[in-house]
């Protein structure tokens, strides 16, 4: 695969990169994304499974939904797309991820400097005192379980729908981009706000967009280059191709 001589004069003068990923880069691994054909939003309603009402409407059927997901998780692992963002750290000083996926393959994949803006399922806390508990505690419950503490209801550690993102985490990501060099958006549709604003953040400090997905997406427009492709694939070429042009 040819890449354009600019991605990689870029890449190479880069001191600053970030990955701003979505489901699509876990889409390898086997996890359904959530929107495109076989998304998990045309088989069931965000605002049902993933908002704090649907939660305290129905319980069960939400923790249900999320032990589905974390034994999915569970039996599978990181793809190329992930470990190659996670070697890229070998030869560029400040690699960051900026994502939106809750699935943790970043980290199982070797990544050191992640930002999870939605959260994570592997964890869990109880949202009355607040103890956190990992997915160990309550692995093959199926009800949604009450904190051994205090009693109170315990729910994943991911941000719902109509939920304010950790502000902290987001001040951070917002950060990183406005600074960085080079920023790759992978296998987003990029239509979840504020999460969106993170390319566009780059994008005001001058950073060269480069998208990676299998079809073009809401800022397709924006960026400065697109690769059309799975990221599995195209990642994997990528670092081959930069690796032999240092
Ligand atoms: C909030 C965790 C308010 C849970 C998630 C402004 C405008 C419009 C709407 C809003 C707005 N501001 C807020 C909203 C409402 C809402 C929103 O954005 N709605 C959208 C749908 C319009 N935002 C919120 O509710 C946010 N909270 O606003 O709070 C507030 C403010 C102040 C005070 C109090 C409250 C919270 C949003 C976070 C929700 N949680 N996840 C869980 O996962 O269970 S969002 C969830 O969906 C994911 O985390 C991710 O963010 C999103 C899915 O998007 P993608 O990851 O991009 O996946 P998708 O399937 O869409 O696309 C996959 C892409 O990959 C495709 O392009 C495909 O072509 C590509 N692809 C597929 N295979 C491959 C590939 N690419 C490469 N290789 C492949 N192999
Ligand atoms: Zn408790």
């Amino acid at each position: 695969m040819e890449f354009p001589k600019e991605l990689i004069q870029k890449l190479k003068s880069a001191r600053s990169v970030l990955f701003f990923t979505g489901a699509g880069i876990s889409a390898e691994s086997g996890i359904e994304t959530f929107r495109g054909k076989g998304g998990l939003w045309n088989k069931m309603k965000p605002e049902e499974l993933a908002s704090f009402d649907g939660f305290m409407r129905n319980p069960n059927l939400v923790w249900e939904w999320y032990q589905y997901r974390r034994k999915i998780v569970r039996d599978t692992g990181p793809n190329p797309g992930h470990t190659t963002i996670a070697e890229f750290e070998k030869y560029i000083d400040d690699v960051t991820v900026v994502t939106q996926n809750v699935d943790n393959l970043h980290h199982r994949a070797g990544s050191t400097n992640i930002l999870e803006l939605h959260g994570n399922i592997e964890r869990n806390f109880c949202m009355d005192c607040r103890t956190f508990y990992g997915i160990k505690d309550f692995l093959d419950v199926e009800e949604a379980p009450k904190c051994p503490k205090c009693g109170g209801m315990i729910r994943p550690d991911v941000v719902w729908f109509g939920e304010m993102l950790p502000q902290d985490i987001f001040a951070e990501a917002e950060g990183k981009a406005k600074m960085s060099d080079v920023c790759f958006i992978v296998g987003t549709s990029a239509v979840v706000y504020p999460a969106a604003y993170i390319p566009l953040s780059a994008k005001e400090g001058g950073s060269y967009l480069v998208e990676i997905n299998i079809e073009p997406t809401e800022i397709t427009n924006l960026v400065n280059c697109s690769l059309m492709g799975k990221s599995g694939e195209i990642l994997p070429e990528l670092i081959n191709y930069f690796k032999g042009e240092i």
